[in-house]
């Protein structure tokens, strides 16, 4: 299992590190959500019923595995994002290219690290809907806000 887990991990970030992008460990549990940025990141081991998150000064934080509702992986949002949301491919604009872009993703013909729109857990058709509703209402708000 940890095995497996260690492997998708690895996999996830071949496929979508990029040099300019820093990466966080998410644990959320029920609403609450705690981010670790990667690059401060010494280890995470699972024992005693906990996930313990272990950053490189040496400080420790604990979390009970039967209260962590999810744990994955993104891009930290900044305060400094400008970037549109549902503006998957990244031109400026939100039009029927981004509807586009998110097909050739589901399709796997095609990888864009803003295809999650509505940023839940998977790339699907909720996503396609997500831009038609953004491009339906007039415009895209700020890709700036917060979970
Ligand atoms: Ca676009
Ligand atoms: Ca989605």
């Amino acid at each position: 299992m940890k095995r497996l887990l260690m492997a998708v991990m690895v996999m996830f970030f071949a496929i979508t590190a990029s040099a300019d992008d820093e990466f966080g460990l998410y644990i959320v549990t029920g609403t609450d959500s705690t981010t670790t940025t990667v690059s401060t990141l010494q280890k995470i081991t699972f024992s005693n019923g906990n996930v313990v998150v272990q950053t490189k000064d040496g400080a420790t934080s604990s979390t009970a595995m039967a209260s962590v509702t999810k744990m994955y992986f993104d891009y930290i949002k900044t305060s400094s994002d400008t970037r549109l949301k549902g503006d998957v491919n990244e031109d400026g604009n939100v039009d029927i290219s981004d509807i586009v872009a998110i097909i050739n993703q589901i399709a796997g013909t095609a990888t864009y690290r803003y295809a999650n729109v509505n940023e839940d857990d998977n790339v699907d058709i909720s996503d396609i809907v997500a831009v038609i509703n953004i491009i339906a209402s007039g415009g895209a708000d700020s890709g700036s806000d917060t979970e």
